[in-house]
């Protein structure tokens, strides 16, 4: 008799503890879920770690070129926000890029607006491979194009970034789609590649409907760093 009150006694404790198990479990995958996470990408040198450390410490300190990824958590008015800065170099970045790239709702890309028009080829190729990113089309709803570096006296502003963007993705989205074609030929394979905005028109940012592109500026260093600039990050980070 006594045996079989202590067997029983077992077997609810040991359902107790594996219901306690399950929803510590479930409040932890819950917690996690609610993370929102917004990466900063861009090529190397335009400012991703000058704006992480404004965004987690206030301020921007002397940076070198970057190996690993920072992670940091952000308060917006409503709550905390994961930011990733991820380097921009092509090898380290894209390995990181895959391992951050899930359940990314928004992405600031840095622009170094000073170089940003002779290097426009490799900004606008970097840019591509992130809007056709199937992970980042099916989750990001949100991008802030940054146009920072806005100090130096040569730099171009957001309208300026903007046309010489929208013109190369043009160029290289055609480009893109031909090269595909004439493998795909070869190889008899139906590799798709997602076409960037309209077929028969040029491409414009607002083609990439639902997902919001905008244009701001920056200042992210030195003494200039103006608050009312900076301003517009933070209110951007409000929409998440
Ligand atoms: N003049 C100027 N330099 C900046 C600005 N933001 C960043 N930098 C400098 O640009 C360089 C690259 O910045 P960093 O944040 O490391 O770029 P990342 O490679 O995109 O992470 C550093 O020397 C920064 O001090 C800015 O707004 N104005
Ligand atoms: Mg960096």
């Amino acid at each position: 008799m006594t045996d079989i009150h202590s067997a029983s006694a077992n077997y609810i404790i040991a359902l107790v503890i594996v219901f306690v198990v399950f929803v510590f479990w479930w409040l932890l995958l819950r917690k996690k879920d609610r993370h929102q996470r917004i990466l900063l990408m861009g090529c190397s040198n335009g400012g991703k770690t000058a704006l992480f450390s404004q965004l987690n410490f206030g301020k921007s300190f002397p940076t070198y070129m970057s190996m690993k990824e920072n992670v940091g958590q952000v308060a917006n008015d409503k709550h905390r926000v994961e930011i990733v800065d991820i380097p921009g170099n092509e090898r380290i970045g894209k390995n990181l890029f895959d391992e951050y790239k899930n359940n990314v709702k928004g992405i600031i890309f840095v622009v170094d607006s000073e170089s940003v028009q002779k290097e426009v080829k490799d900004v606008a190729e970097f840019m591509f491979n992130l809007l056709t990113d199937p992970t980042i089309r099916a989750t990001c709803k949100e991008i802030l194009v940054l146009c920072n570096k806005q100090d130096l006296d040569s730099s171009k502003g957001p309208a300026v970034v903007q046309m010489l963007l929208e013109k190369e993705l043009s160029v290289l989205r055609n480009l893109k789609s031909k090269q595909l074609d004439s493998t795909s030929q070869d190889t008899g394979g139906k590799k798709k590649l997602l076409f960037l905005g309209h077929k028969k028109k040029a491409f414009e940012f607002s083609q990439l409907k639902p997902i919001n592109v905008t244009f701001a500026e920056s200042i992210l260093t030195g003494s200039e760093v103006e608050e009312s600039k900076f301003d517009t990050v933070k209110y951007w980070l409000n929409k998440f």
